[in-house]
């Protein structure tokens, strides 16, 4: 088979990035990288001479694109379909996907108050309007999957549906939002990763600053 190389951005602040990334380096799919980093004041012309959309990530399967985080992780799904990166079950499935389609279409006062900074010291920030809103059905998202599922990840194993809500668990954690004692549970989860743990190491390493990520 082709090789898979994923296109990603700077490990500290792409969140898009992170999803598919996680998602397959956590089910043990082998990929290549390739990292463009953000480190002109408007972005790296170079994204947009690779990806249709001039935004990352983007995967290359041979001669193919494919872009947008979750249909890279479907397009993945589907080529190792016994990977785990979704449910067995087939509601199960459902549901994962509904949560995953909530965060990639969502949650937008959380994402804007709060850009993912990997590196960012703990600290909280005066909030806007909504982003409470925002933390709460996440939780409740969290919640509900891992009473249903039994854990200790959102559908059990580890999932792509972990992987869509990644970044938002370093958000909760560098901005140090007050969230309760079953969320931060989840989140030392997701931090055990073996995954998350290469990534971050790299992210903590990146000298790159994007000012307009620096909340
Ligand atoms: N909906 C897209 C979002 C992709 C996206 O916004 N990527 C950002 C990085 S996290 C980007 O490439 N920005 C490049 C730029 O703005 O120059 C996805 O899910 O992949």
């Amino acid at each position: 088979m082709d090789k898979l190389t994923l296109y990603i951005g700077n490990k500290n602040y792409s969140s898009w990035s992170l999803r598919p990334w996680i998602a397959l380096e956590g089910c043990g799919i082998a990929f290549e990288e390739v990292l463009i980093p953000f480190d002109f004041a408007a972005g790296n012309p170079r994204i947009r001479e690779v990806s249709p959309t001039g935004r990352v990530p983007m995967l290359v399967h041979g001669d193919f694109k494919v872009w947008e985080s979750l249909a890279i992780i479907e397009y993945v799904a589907e080529l190792f379909p016994d990977a785990g990166l979704w449910p067995r079950d087939r509601r199960a499935r459902a549901l994962a996907r509904s949560f995953s389609m909530e965060m990639l279409s969502g949650f937008g006062a959380l994402r804007n108050a709060c850009p993912m900074n990997m590196r960012r010291p703990v600290g909280a920030l005066n909030l806007p309007e909504g982003v409470m809103e925002d933390v709460a059905r996440i939780e409740a998202i969290w919640r509900e999957a891992r009473a249903r599922s039994g854990g200790p990840f959102l559908f059990g194993a580890f999932s792509a549906a972990d992987a869509m809500f990644a970044p938002v668990v370093s958000r909760f954690e560098r901005y140090d939002i007050a969230v309760s004692a079953d969320t931060r549970d989840y989140m030392a989860v997701m931090k055990a990763l073996p995954a998350w743990k290469t990534w971050e190491a790299a992210a903590l390493k990146e000298t790159w600053v994007v000012p307009v990520d620096e909340a």
